[in-house]
């Protein structure tokens, strides 16, 4: 593992950056944080909601016993996000998408900022926040900024609740498959902002280096994912994303 500071990225991720084909980019909360949101675990974070720890609040089983304490913590997050506005790191990410031959951006937030800073098919492992979906049958509905979200659905009467992958709760059906085939495809993998131990996220760059990728990280600290670089660059996304390409 080389840990190099930001101001020093290798000859090696460089050409690796240049000549790759297909690239698959791994975000999580870091990535949104110069933009101003919460991370769950690094610094600033807001792991604690009215004496709650995220992890029960943001839970299947919270869902089944207090669905309208859930929305609560979804509605107060969503008037957090809606004034929030892409940072360098989503904008430098969305350029990348044209410079790649294959470019896939997986993302385990669920802020909406990638796409907001002009990202296509982003793979949202854990949803988003702005969207509601039905318990009963699934049907999706988008929550408009500062609009009044439905609490039933149209098709059928029954609860919404928010269309975010909780903590024990199974990813949306094909969606891992999807990014785990691109993890396995991929020449240059590239992690950033994510402690990376929430599984199965935290797999893709086990998988895209156990396929031969060239695995890199981009983070404020060192992480679980770190051991397993082959570069590691240490500091703000926001600045050291847009030295990959200067
Ligand atoms: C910066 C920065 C800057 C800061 N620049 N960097 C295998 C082993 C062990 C456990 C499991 C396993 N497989 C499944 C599990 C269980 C569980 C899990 O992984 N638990 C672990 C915590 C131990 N996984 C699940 O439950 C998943 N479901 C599942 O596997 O289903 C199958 C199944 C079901 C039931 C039984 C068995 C199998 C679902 C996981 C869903 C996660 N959902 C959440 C909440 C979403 C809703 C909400 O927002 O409230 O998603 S949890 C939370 O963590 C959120 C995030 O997407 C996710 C990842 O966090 P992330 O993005 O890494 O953020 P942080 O805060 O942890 O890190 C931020 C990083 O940024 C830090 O490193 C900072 O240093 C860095 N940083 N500023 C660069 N400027």
């Amino acid at each position: 593992m080389q840990t190099v500071q930001r101001q020093s990225i290798s000859d090696e991720l460089r050409d690796r950056f240049e000549s790759a084909k297909s690239v698959l980019v791994l975000t999580g909360a870091g990535v949104s944080a110069e933009s101003g949101v919460p991370t769950f675990r690094g610094g600033g974070n807001s792991a604690v909601w009215k004496g709650m720890p995220f992890d029960l609040i943001s839970s299947a089983r919270m869902v089944e016993r207090d669905l309208p304490r859930v929305w609560e913590w979804f509605d107060y997050r969503r008037t957090l996000l809606q004034p929030l506005e892409p940072n360098p790191a989503h904008k430098e990410i969305a350029r990348w998408e044209k410079l790649f031959q294959q470019f896939t951006l997986v993302t385990q937030n669920i802020d909406g900022l990638h796409q907001k800073a002009g990202s296509g098919g982003v793979i949202e492992l854990h949803g988003n926040i702005w969207r509601a979906r039905c318990v009963s049958c699934h049907a999706r509905y988008e929550i408009l900024a500062g609009e009044r979200r439905a609490d039933e659905c149209v098709g059928c009467g029954d609860r919404l609740r928010p269309d975010v992958v909780l903590f024990g709760e199974i990813l949306p059906r094909g969606v891992f498959e999807l990014a785990a085939e691109s993890a396995q495809e991929c020449e240059l993998c590239i992690v950033i902002g994510t402690s990376g131990i929430v599984y199965p996220a935290a797999s893709l760059p086990e998988i895209a280096k156990a396929a031969g990728a060239f695995l890199c990280e981009v983070n404020s600290e060192l992480t679980a994912v770190s051991e397993l670089c082959d570069e590691v660059l240490t500091g703000k996304a926001g600045e050291i994303l847009p030295m990959l390409t200067t």
